[in-house]
């Protein structure tokens, strides 16, 4: 029903409660200029909203997941405007998004890209993908979360070396890395993000909520305020119906049958 310029969106799996939202600029390898972000966030906000949808698949082509920020774009950028225009604020939105995401990554994944792919919760590579942070090449550095997230996701030895060689980790590197947990052929990566996330969304979407923001916790805090965080928010699960309900069945041998309360 959109007519979106850069991406593309559905709905999938058997209970249509997965939004899958493909990057749709193949001649630039899925370059992430400033209006395919904007659409990108429009989206996941329309997502976000959408009490339907209990799970997003963000994925892009066979070639690229994407290839960047786009250069082209960028390059006339100046250091005021940078500064006075808050480039790159526009890209937090998939990092905001309340309900889980899973980045599909087939092919590159390189600067901009890898950063989108690690604002989202769970990473997924097809065999042939190839992640980087190429930035120090351009002489630049990653400016979305390529020195942070990735340092926290894959160690600071792997993270250095991927931030100061500019050299690219394959699929197989990259999950023993720990930044990607299942590798697939390329053909099959869709399905099982999608299969992924029409399990998460068999559980209450309320309390999946609650959960994602407890595991973001862990990045955000010392370990024990982030224990009493999740001991709390834990606790709060007791004032819901979903918690009643999903122990109730558990004890009844049934499936639960969440409302989202
Ligand atoms: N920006 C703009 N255009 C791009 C980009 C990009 N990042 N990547 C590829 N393209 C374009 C190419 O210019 C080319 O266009 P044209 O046909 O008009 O010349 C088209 O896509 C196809 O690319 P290639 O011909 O280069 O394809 P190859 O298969 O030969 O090579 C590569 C594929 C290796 C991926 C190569 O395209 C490449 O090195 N791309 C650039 C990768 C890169 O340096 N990325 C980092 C960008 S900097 C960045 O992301 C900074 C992040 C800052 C914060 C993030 C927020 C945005």
């Amino acid at each position: 029903a959109n007519n979106w310029e850069y991406i593309k969106t559905e709905v999938a799996g058997e209970k249509k409660n997965v939004a899958v939202i493909t990057l749709n600029r193949p001649k630039a390898l899925n370059a992430l200029c400033n209006g395919l972000m904007k659409e990108l966030s429009t989206a996941l906000q329309g997502f976000g909203k959408d009490s339907s949808i209990a799970a997003i698949v963000l994925t892009g082509s066979e070639k690229a997941f994407a290839a960047g920020a786009d250069i082209k774009e960028m390059a006339p950028n100046t250091y005021s405007q940078c500064i006075q225009g808050n480039f790159l604020n526009d890209w937090t939105e998939v990092a905001r998004t309340q309900k889980p995401i899973i980045a599909a990554v087939n092919g590159y994944a390189l600067g901009g890209g890898n950063e989108l792919a690690m604002m989202c919760d769970i990473i997924y590579a097809g065999e042939k993908a190839k992640f980087g942070q190429p930035e120090i090449a351009l002489g630049t550095i990653p400016g979305a979360g390529g020195t942070q997230r990735l340092a926290r996701a894959v160690g600071k030895s792997n993270a250095m070396e991927i931030c100061l060689t500019g050299n690219m980790v394959g699929a197989q590197q990259a999950q023993q890395m720990g930044l990607v947990s299942k590798v697939f052929p390329p053909d099959q990566l869709l399905a099982e993000a999608i299969k992924t996330a029409e399990k998460i969304g068999t559980h209450s979407n309320l309390i999946i909520q609650l959960c994602k923001e407890a595991v973001n916790t862990a990045y955000e805090t010392t370990l024990q305020e982030g224990l009493k965080f999740e001991r709390r928010t834990f606790h709060a699960t007791f004032s819901t119906a979903d918690r009643k309900e999903g122990m109730q069945a558990f004890v009844e041998k049934r499936p639960a049958q969440f409302k989202n309360e």
